[in-house]
């Protein structure tokens, strides 16, 4: 088993977030990214908007990804042994689109508790400040939740556009990521990312999130894959894993707990525009 070092440990308490860590090679990376445009190319709408959620139910290779016994060793320094997949988003920046993610805390509209949980953002491409890697405010997750705006700004790949105030920009750490590298960062840190301003695609694909078997979902049904060790909770249903690629069954699985999740996003949502 290879745990997260001390030092890894102390970086994700002191900052909220742990990067870059390497899990598998880039040309892993791009046997994966072909994967991604063969549904891409034969279902062109499957992982558009809110398809982008949960594509390891239908593919296998995303399925190995959030499954990975490296990428598990990490979580588990942070979350214990028994760990949970409650769900992943492929976060696909085109370029020449208007593709960005504005500063936000998942924590705010996850509906996870007890914070029992982290997410791992794994590029399938190369992820840096010209194709609009991801920004850490460091130290942002020791506060309270913040208040959030809900901007429904264009190019907006947040699915409410949940926006925090008065971020320290120019002070965010850019997390850049090697294909086949990851990030882990906690529930409550801020962040966002910019612009792909680059002539390829940005794919990062995250499983959002690792949850230990002790949390709940407070604000909706979140069905789960047991990934490492026991559930002695049983607060979630279990879900299967695909063997093949696009299987039917697995779309139509997919589509429910897609569905299920857009009614988890839009809970919470008050008429004054905040929450
Ligand atoms: O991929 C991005 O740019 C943002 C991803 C994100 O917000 C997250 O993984 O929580």
């Amino acid at each position: 088993m290879t745990n997260l070092s001390s030092n890894q440990l102390k970086q994700y308490e002191d900052k909220g977030f742990v990067s870059p860590i390497n899990i598998f090679s880039k040309e892993k990376a791009k046997e994966i990214r072909k994967e991604i445009e063969i549904i891409e190319n034969e279902i062109p709408s499957e992982l558009n908007k809110s398809g982008r959620y949960n594509a390891h139910l239908i593919s296998p290779l995303l399925d190995e990804v959030t499954h990975n016994s490296k990428i598990l060793d990490k979580v588990q320094s942070i979350i214990g042994e028994n760990i949970l997949v409650c769900g992943t988003t492929l976060f696909i920046k085109n370029p020449n689109e208007k593709g960005f993610v504005s500063y936000h805390q998942d924590a705010k509209y996850i509906g996870l508790e007890p914070r029992n949980w982290v997410t791992a953002w794994v590029a399938i491409t190369d992820s840096n400040e010209k194709n609009g890697c991801m920004r850490m405010w460091s130290g942002s997750h020791k506060d309270n939740l913040k208040d959030h705006d809900q901007k429904f700004n264009e190019g907006n790949l947040l699915t409410r556009g949940q926006t925090v105030k008065n971020v320290p920009k120019d002070e965010t750490t850019p997390l850049i990521l090697k294909a086949g590298q990851m990030s882990l960062h906690h529930p409550t840190v801020v962040h966002g990312s910019d612009l792909n301003r680059s002539n390829d695609r940005r794919i990062g694909f995250v499983i959002q999130s690792y949850i230990g078997t002790n949390v709940k979902q407070i604000l909706g049904k979140n069905s789960v894959q047991l990934a490492r060790g026991v559930d002695n909770f049983n607060f979630h249903e279990k879900i299967g894993r695909p063997n093949l690629l696009m299987d039917r069954n697995d779309l139509k699985l997919k589509k429910k707990e897609n569905d299920n999740l857009q009614k988890i996003f839009y809970k919470g949502s008050n008429k004054k525009g905040s929450y």
